[in-house]
């Protein structure tokens, strides 16, 4: 991958205007963020002035600062720190090639580069492993907007597959507008829902597939508000659910659902300020909690497996790195 082929949302974005950009949801979906957080930390470091007697212990001073501001932006998804820790760690295993400050900001940008196209590989592998469980002739439904399961579904739909997509629209951001729109431009069936309508309709859905913006290491599931109401409703009409995770959406630390935070966003996203009342109080959370048992697999892009094998795929990735070894995500 060269730098023309990283995203144009953010290839040319100062670290600064990322860090908003993913605060505002200008840049939003885990994936994107991940790779919008690797891009966030090389452009910060190129921008630096270090000089080479500075040494990179300079750098890495340069970088976890950076990575610090970028893990606050939105807690949630494990994406974004797994994508920070993908280049710390890169540049700790490394050390030989970084003998000046010149070396460390090559190798940064170097590794915001690998990590940007490894995400973008997953997410067609992805589409390939999924493509084979969407029906010819069925039903699928879904919810907010997940770039791999609308190339999962672009998938099986140039593979000629015939089928109808059912979009929730996804309250209070109608992300699921968006999937809606970029399935329909891919020439692709589909409805719009509201979100209280999915049991409505649900006898004939055949499938639900969902992104995923934070999988635990037992394998419980973290994604968009609903998620977890949509997975109950499949579970009584006994349709399967399954979840698109690249492997960097697994955590190296959450062990269950206590251990995430839920980003509770603005009251502003529900009700306008001037028609809310001053004693209530608005709850926004951005993301629920889906248990492993009402998942029937995750899809990632190295197969489909089921949760409980979350975390190994995540420690062959990672091993015993963690992002609190480098920064404090409790800060
Ligand atoms: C987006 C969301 C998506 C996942 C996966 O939430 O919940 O399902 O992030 O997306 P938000 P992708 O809009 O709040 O970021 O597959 O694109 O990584």
């Amino acid at each position: 991958m060269d730098v023309e082929d990283v995203e144009e949302l953010f290839r040319d974005s100062s670290f600064e205007q990322i860090v908003e950009d993913i605060k505002s949801m200008r840049i939003r979906g885990a994936g994107r963020i991940g790779r919008a957080a690797a891009w966030g930390l090389r452009q910060n470091i190129l921008s630096t002035e270090g000089h080479d007697d500075e040494g990179y212990s300079r750098g890495y001073e340069y970088n976890y600062s950076a990575a610090e501001t970028l893990y606050d932006t939105r807690p949630t998804a494990v994406s974004l720190a797994n994508a920070l820790l993908f280049v710390l760690k890169g540049l700790q295993t490394d050390p030989d090639q970084m003998v000046t400050f010149k070396d460390f900001k090559q190798r940064t940008s170097s590794l915001a580069l690998d990590f940007n196209e490894l995400s973008i590989n997953a997410v067609d592998t992805i589409a390939l492993n999924g493509k084979e469980l969407v029906p010819d002739g069925g039903v699928v439904q879904t919810i907010c907007n997940s770039t791999a399961v609308v190339q999962t579904l672009i998938a099986a739909h140039k593979e000629g597959k015939d089928f109808l997509v059912r979009a929730a629209e996804t309250r209070p951001r109608y992300q699921g507008r968006i999937t809606a729109r970029q399935l329909v431009e891919a020439g692709i069936r589909v409805e719009l829902c509201v979100d209280n309508a999915i049991r409505h309709h649900f006898s004939d859905v055949d499938l639900v597939l969902v992104g995923a913006d934070t999988v635990c290491k037992s394998g419980e599931l973290f994604n968009k508000i609903g998620t977890s109401n949509l997975a109950a409703i499949a579970k009584d009409h006994g349709v399967p659910f399954y979840t698109c995770a690249e492997w960097y959406k697994i955590s190296t630390e959450a062990e269950s659902l206590a251990d995430v935070e839920v980003e509770e966003r603005a009251s502003s996203e529900v009700i306008p300020d001037d028609e809310l009342h001053q004693d209530i109080k608005v709850r926004n959370p951005a993301f629920d909690a889906t248990k492993p048992d009402l998942i029937s697999g995750i899809i990632t892009d190295e197969g489909i497996i089921q949760p409980g094998e979350a975390r190994e795929l995540i420690k062959k990735h990672f091993g015993t790195w963690k992002i609190s070894g480098f920064i404090g995500p409790d800060d």
